[in-house]
């Protein structure tokens, strides 16, 4: 039996500080159609797709800063690429910055996903939950990672739904390189996991990872879909964008943890691969049986002290 689905990667090169919303959307509806001609029924965008990667800039004024948050989702902006996908009969899960103020009058600033079926329903908004950089401005840096100035955790935690067929959860940026997200989301029966991420080569706090970038935003991924048995699409914000060149090579990797398509290029880029949602249960039946192989009651963890269980001093 196949469960196929044609799942597209919208990979995205730079975008500038001052660009427009719609100048953006613009470029993304290209990649839409050229999508739709290809079939695609799932396109997948980066994280914080219709801004330039903000979080570079230390931004005190309030009315600029918001400037590159969304208070609504589809915005007067996006609205066209969510009538147009849903015309075209084409889901798609988008990543930016949302804004929202809650029941009480509190104002929340998160790193959000959206994922839209191909009727055009939204089916669920995911805000990222690892929280990375900084939240003071360090003027040593050669250009700011402050996320943490400007994005509080999602409280969500990692969720799947039944969507495309299959069930399907999501990750934002630095989520993926921990192996709770796919674990937390794998033990809910993933079969596919949707990432967008922005990746600068240069890590100010340690540069001999620089050379490694492109190495570990695969090997997290890779090790991510094979111990879960599930497919992961992840897919980048790419080149040098405001000055800071960023990884590129989105991927599509199956549950074999083997990489079934990879762009080439650091621009706007579609790559498309046919990945089959039944394919998971080889790993999911076999070598990661969940249920007949994992043994949680030798998984000690002191969440409290956030570390392991040491054997007491040789005296
Ligand atoms: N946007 C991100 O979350 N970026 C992070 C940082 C650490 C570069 C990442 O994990 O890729």
């Amino acid at each position: 039996m196949s469960r196929n689905l044609d799942v597209g990667m919208a990979q995205m090169g730079p975008t500038a500080r001052h660009a427009t919303r719609g100048e953006v959307v613009k470029r993304m509806m290209e990649l839409l159609h050229e999508a739709a001609e290809r079939k695609v029924e799932l396109l997948v965008y980066p994280e914080l797709a219709l801004t330039t990667f903000f979080p570079r800039w230390h931004i005190e004024d309030e009315e600029e800063m918001l400037s590159f948050f969304e208070e609504e989702m589809p915005s007067e902006a996006t609205q066209p690429l969510f009538d147009e996908a849903a015309r075209l009969g084409i889901g798609f899960c988008l990543g930016y910055a949302e804004v929202l103020t809650d029941d009480e009058g509190v104002t929340h600033r998160y790193n959000t996903q959206i994922l839209v079926e191909r009727d055009g329903s939204q089916v669920a908004r995911f805000r990222k939950i690892h929280i990375p950089g900084h939240a003071d401005n360090q003027e040593w840096r050669p250009f700011q990672h402050l996320e943490r100035y400007y994005f509080e955790s999602g409280p969500g935690g990692f969720g799947v739904w039944r969507a495309f067929g299959g069930i399907v959860g999501m990750a934002i940026c630095n989520d993926r390189r921990w192996s709770e997200t796919y674990r937390v989301m794998g033990l809910q029966g993933a079969e596919l996991i949707l990432i967008g991420y922005n990746t600068p080569y240069f890590y100010a706090a340690d540069p001999q990872q620089n050379a490694l970038q492109n190495f570990h935003n695969h090997v997290v991924m890779q090790a991510g879909a094979y111990q879960n048995g599930c497919w992961v699409v992840g897919v980048a914000k790419a080149g040098t964008e405001e000055g800071v060149e960023n990884i590129a090579q989105s991927v599509i990797v199956a549950p074999s943890g083997q990489i079934v398509c990879q762009t080439i290029t650091d621009g706007d880029e579609l790559a498309v691969a046919r990945i089959d949602l039944d394919f998971c249960r080889f790993y999911k039946e076999n070598v990661f049986n969940f249920d007949l192989y994992r043994v949680p009651e030798h998984y000690r963890i002191i969440s409290e002290t956030r570390g392991a269980i040491l054997p007491p001093e040789p005296e």
